[in-house]
Formats: C-alpha cells, structure tokens, sequence
C-alpha cells in the first residue's frame, strides 16, 4: 500500500527503543515519557484507522492521569467518548510493539481485517495534560495523523473528560454540547445554577486539592461561569508544587491522608483531583484530628440517594443500578443493596468495564472506590424524562422533579468520569439536601481496609477470575489467602496485578484498622 511508504518514511523519526515491550492497559500505555515517541506516533496513525473505519471523530488524549510527573501515556477514545474497544486495544498493542521492518506489515493487517476503506476522510481530536513532555509527545501523535492524511483539532491543555466530551459533541452534531472548552463551561455551570436554584442553603467554602495538574488550571477557567454560586478555594494549582507528588486524589485515597499544602480547618470539606481531572475524592478532619475520607463509594451512595428520591416522585418505572469493583468497601456495598435496596454489580477495575455495565441499566450509577465515576441515563429515560418537564398534565411535584433530574443529566459528564462535574453534583446535592460533609459521611461507616503495592520479578504470574477478586494463578495463592482471611472478622482480601504500574495491588479490609492492616501484610507476604 503506497501510503504506508510514507508512514515508514517518517516513522524513523519517531524511532521504537529496540527491544521495548508495552501493553496497551486498563488506561492506554503508561511508561517513561521518553519511551513514548514512537508510541505518540504510531497512535495518531491508529487513530486515523478508527476513524475511517467508524467515519467518525476519534480522540487521542496524552496523560499518564495519576503517574509521577516523569512518566506519560496515550489513549484513544472512541466515538461517542468511550473507551477503545477491545480488538482495537490489541491492534494498539501490536502496532506499539512492532519493529520498525515490521510496521508496514502490522498496519496492512489492520486494514485487512477491518476492511478499512483507506478513501474515507478520517478526523481526530487531541488534547493533553501540563506534564512537561506532553507537548512534544502530542506532537507525535499530529505526526502520525498527518502522514497518513488525516485531520485533526489540537485542543492543547484539557481534562481528560473534557476531550471525552469534545469527541461526543464532534459525533452527535453537537447535540451533546457545544465542541468548546467555553461550550463545556457553559453547560455544566448552566446547569449547576438551574439545579440549585431553589437549594436551601448555600454551602460553605470548599477546599479543592487540584493535584498541580490541568483540572486547577481548568477549574479556574470555569469558575467565573459558577457567577460565585459555589465559593472554591483552590490548592496544588500547579504554580509552584510538582504534579501529583505528595497530593492528588490517589496520594489521599491510597494513603489515606490529606494532601501537603491544603490548610484543613476543623470539620472543612475538602476535595482533591487527580492528574488528568478524572477523579475526585472528598475528606475532612474532626475535633480530634481523626481524618475522614469520602471516596468513590461515598459519592456514589450520595448521588444514588438523591436520584432514587427524584425517581421516586416522577415514577416513571425507570430501574436504578450502582456498579462497583472490588475495591468497593464491603460497608457500601451492603449498604446500597441492604438498605437502599439498589442491585450492585461487580465487575473488573477499570472504567471500561463500569462504563459498559453501567450502559445496561435506565440509570447506572459507577464509580470506582479510588473516586472515577459518573451516571449514564439511557436514551429513553432521558426521553421519558425531558418529556414529563415539559408536560402541563403532570403535578407540579413531578415536573419539579422531573426538572431535577433534567438539570442533573446536563450536569453529569455521561461520556465517563469527571472531577469537575462530579464536584459540581455533589456540592448541588450537599446544598438541596442541607447535608453537611459529616451527615455525608455518617450513611454508612467504612470498614477499615489497607492498600499495598507489592514489587514482584513478574506481576503476570497471578491472573485472576470474579471481577478481580479470586486469583487461579499461581496455583495454592488462592487456598493460603483464604486461610488468612478466616482468621479475621468482617474481613475479605484479594491480589491482582496492576494493569498501570509494575506492581501487583493488595487489598483487605476487616472489623478494625489494625487487623486489615495485618491481613493486607499477611497477603503481600504471599505474593512476594
Ligand atoms: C486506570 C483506570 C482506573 C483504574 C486504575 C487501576 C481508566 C480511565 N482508568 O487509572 O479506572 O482504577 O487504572 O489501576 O480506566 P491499576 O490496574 O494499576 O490498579
Ligand atoms: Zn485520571
């Protein structure tokens, strides 16, 4: 195929460390930026492909989210903004992987299988996070859209959800949103201020940890739109502190402490970001010092309390479904089948498999513990719901309702999560209810659960079944685990090996601190 005489032509500017293996994973490829050229590059030529073949936008987002500043990463993101679907993962993997002598060949099988139209138009929607290498690597990645003849719209600095967002709008003829970083301002802080409007009280100051990553720089942009509906006060913005070190939504949830340089007044909420925007955590401190954390699974009983009281009044037979993982506390999950009486379901870490779950439901409500999520409403009940807002028959009560749920769907980022927007729903939600940070956090109480990262020769040696929480390899792992977790009460403990860092994770939780601690040791003993 003459086209690609070019590609190979200008790939040797881009050139592959000989040797050097990586996996498209849970998130993209993930490594050393200065390993990632070739990878930018060849990503931006797969990206053409996928969007010849689906004749649409496809989106290229270079970040490596929570990563050390060093590191970066690529995804693709498909048409209506969700992840990249599964073959083109493998495709990914290959193309990344492929000695230069071998490109030529890889990408004719591409085309072959697909029976890609090498004629269509194709288009592709870039974005990047503040790292230092990401410029350049973006740079890559035009390089590759452009030898192969493709176009394409940079739009520079943005949240990873705002370029899941710019892909939806571009596909559904802006039916979604307007394709603008303004037209996403406009629509989410439009909305904010429609649903609060008649809240009854307006909340105090909220402390935002912006992890020294784009979502400050974002979120500074926006503020304006929010016309001081919610007073912010933002920390870690990224001007003089490095990106995600020592703060952000992982350092916080996994250590379980607030970030350096975000001053906490007693009982104050605070939030943190993470690298790319995707992710949010809540916490504050007591009387005492005792510091509390509210985390994916506090936000999704939250915004599942207050959906399950507005679907209760239009009652509209719309069915409500929360999905979690396995890192899910046990607390929550109880909580929200037991009381609530909301099914749960389980599925694999990672967002595509909650995003995908989530897709089955009227109303599927996801979020990982680590604080990525958000809500889908399906076609329909968004139909059935627009349409009781603008139906005189209806009680005042169910079209007041209705209007809720409305303001909440323009506020919710659908295409997949986002810090900006999640922090929007929960501060509309604290301020409507009257809820105070403590009242949030009183619903349920976590059960206390430790995290580790274990280093290991190779992490692949342990696979997994059940959602991530049962390991078959290596064989007796299992067996001795289950050993240990008997030994505790109200506990439960599994090992996987990371999809993003060479690490294999340990979770496990049971009835006090320094028994999940114990056991989470105890298991790593295992692994190691
Ligand atoms: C990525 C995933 C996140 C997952 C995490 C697990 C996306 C957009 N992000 O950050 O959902 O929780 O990886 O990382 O899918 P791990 O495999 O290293 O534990
Ligand atoms: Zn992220």
């Amino acid at each position: 195929m003459a086209c690609f005489e070019e590609v190979v032509k200008v790939s040797g500017k881009h050139p592959k460390p000989l040797g050097l293996v990586l996996q498209y994973g849970t998130a993209g490829f993930r490594e050393k930026a200065e390993q990632l050229d070739h990878v930018m590059f060849r990503m931006g030529l797969l990206a053409v492909l996928r969007s010849k073949l689906s004749k649409c936008s496809i989106g290229v987002v270079v970040t490596a989210s929570h990563n050390p500043e060093m590191d970066n990463g690529v995804k693709l993101v498909d048409p209506l903004g969700e992840m990249l679907a599964p073959a083109w993962e493998e495709y990914a993997t290959l193309l990344a992987n492929a000695e230069e002598q071998h490109l030529k060949t890889i990408l004719t099988n591409v085309v072959e299988k697909e029976s890609i139209n090498m004629q269509e138009a194709a288009h592709v929607i870039l974005g990047r996070d503040t790292r230092p290498s990401s410029l350049k690597l973006s740079q890559a990645v035009i390089d590759g859209i452009s030898v192969l003849g493709g176009s394409h719209q940079d739009y520079g600095l943005v949240t990873t959800p705002q370029l899941h967002y710019m892909v939806c709008c571009w596909n559904t003829q802006e039916q979604y949103g307007t394709a603008t970083v303004e037209g996403y301002y406009k629509k989410l802080s439009q909305a904010f201020i429609a649903l609060t409007a008649k809240a009854c009280c307006s909340p105090e100051q909220l402390n935002v940890d912006g992890a020294n990553g784009i979502g400050a720089l974002k979120l500074q942009e926006m503020e304006p739109y929010l016309q001081k509906k919610l007073i912010l006060k933002l920390y870690n913005n990224g001007t003089s502190g490095k990106l995600n070190h020592l703060c952000g939504a992982d350092y916080v949830k996994v250590g379980q402490k607030p970030p350096q340089g975000l001053d906490m007044k007693v009982n104050e909420r605070s939030c943190s970001f993470d690298g790319d925007g995707d992710r949010i955590v809540y916490y504050y401190a007591d009387k005492a010092g005792q510091f509390h954390l509210l985390d994916g699974d506090k936000i999704a009983t939250l915004i599942t309390t207050f959906l399950m009281e507005l679907l209760a009044k239009v009652d509209l037979d719309l069915q409500i479904a929360v999905v979690q993982t396995a890192y899910a506390n046990g607390s929550s999950t109880r909580y929200i089948e037991e009381v609530m009486k909301v099914p749960v379901h389980c599925v694999s870490t990672g967002v595509k498999h909650l995003h995908h779950k989530a897709q089955e439901f009227d109303v599927g409500v996801y979020f990982e513990a680590n604080g990525h999520g958000t809500v889908l409403f399906s076609k329909e009940a968004e139909k059935k719901i627009r349409r009781m807002v603008l139906d005189e028959k209806q009680s005042k009560e169910k079209c007041d309702a209705a209007k809720m749920l409305a303001n909440t769907i323009d506020l919710i980022n659908q295409t997949v999560g986002d810090a900006i927007s999640d922090m929007l729903i929960i501060e509309a939600i604290l301020s409507i209810k009257g809820f105070t940070v403590q009242q949030w956090n009183s619903i349920y109480t976590d059960l206390p659960n430790r995290q580790l990262k274990v280093k290991v020769v190779n992490r692949q040696v342990i696979s997994t079944v059940n959602a991530g929480r049962r390991a078959v390899t290596p064989p007796g792992l299992q067996e001795q685990l289950d050993i240990l977790v008997k030994k505790y009460k109200l506990s439960r403990a599994f090992v996987r090996p990371s999809g993003t860092e060479d690490v294999v994770r340990v979770y496990a939780e049971a009835d006090t601190q320094s028994n999940a601690d114990t056991l989470a040791h105890k298991v790593s003993c295992l692994v190691y």
